[in-house]
């Protein structure tokens, strides 16, 4: 049986008893506040970054892997593994799973499936926790592939940021909708549409988006079927319970935890930020 390794980024926003119980191997993106250089979750933690964030006079940028991380990776498990499945955050937004492609096409002795989540954060997460999960069930590469692949077009997430000035900056949501966005003091919620971020309904209170979202999420769990649900939040944990608690009380039985807008994804959506994530698991008609 073909040895498989999991590979993913730390934009999926993993704990680290999953990163453990998995053996999940993850490449760090960095935050940049001026000439220092931190990987998150490796020199830098969510709670220290939004700390960061209320006193740097810097606004900070975000860096993608060197191919040169990748590189020494694939040639790390080649020696351990005959194949990888590698999760990374959309395409649309950043050059990792491009990064990660080349370099698993330079190593030999490994083969490397490359997969562009369109997503981020816990929605990419849960496609990693899928794909280790089958690899511990024995499955084989070709149906972990298509499994995901099925994730990565039924995953639903929509967010709400309190500022849209951070998406702005780094230009990952069109421009003109910023403008009519911040003139009118609107709070868009926003999904990914073809792996960019678009705004997706503009509602004028955070209390209207969460209920339109709830809402959306309704609209899937109500007809039954198991559902993992995922509330992701940056630095506004009371709020992510509260969602939660709500989640919890409709559907007693739905698998629902609370996750990060961690550092990479929190330079772009900035603190406030919230969403929730959620897919249908496999085997299960409902
Ligand atoms: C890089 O420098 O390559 C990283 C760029 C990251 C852009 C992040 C844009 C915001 C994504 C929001 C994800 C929401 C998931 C539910």
């Amino acid at each position: 049986m073909a040895k498989i390794a999991v590979v993913t980024d730390s934009t999926a926003y993993l704990t680290k008893d999953i990163i453990e119980k998995y053996h999940i191997h993850v490449v760090p993106l960095a935050v940049n506040f001026g000439t220092r250089s931190y990987r998150e979750g490796l020199d830098l933690s969510t709670e220290d970054f939004y700390d960061m964030l209320k006193v740097e006079q810097e606004l900070p940028t975000t860096s993608q892997p060197a191919i040169g991380d990748f590189v020494k990776l694939y040639e790390e498990l080649a020696k351990e593994y005959d194949e990888a499945i590698a999760i990374h955050l959309s395409s649309g937004i950043s050059g990792t799973m491009n990064t990660s492609l080349a370099a698993a096409n330079m190593v030999e002795g490994i083969h490397v499936e490359v997969i562009d989540s369109e997503i981020a954060c816990y929605a990419q997460g849960f496609m990693v926790i899928e794909a280790a999960q089958m690899v511990t069930e024995g499955k084989k590469l070709e149906e972990i592939k298509s499994r995901i692949e099925w994730v990565v077009k039924n995953i639903k997430a929509y967010f709400v940021v309190d500022d849209l000035s951070h998406l702005h900056r780094g230009g990952r949501l069109n421009a003109a909708q910023m403008i009519v966005g911040s003139i009118l003091k609107i709070k868009p919620i926003i999904y990914f549409q073809d792996k960019k971020l678009e705004p997706f309904e503009k509602v004028r209170t955070k209390k209207k988006a969460f209920e339109r979202i709830l809402q959306l999420l309704d609209g899937d769990l109500k007809n039954g079927g198991k559902f993992k649900v995922s509330v992701i939040q940056g630095n506004v944990i009371e709020e992510a319970e509260e969602l939660l608690n709500k989640i919890k009380e409709t559907y007693p039985n739905v698998e629902v935890n609370i996750s990060d807008f961690g550092p990479v994804i929190g330079v772009h959506t900035g603190p406030g930020t919230i969403g929730i994530t959620w897919y249908r698991v496999a085997n299960d008609t409902g």
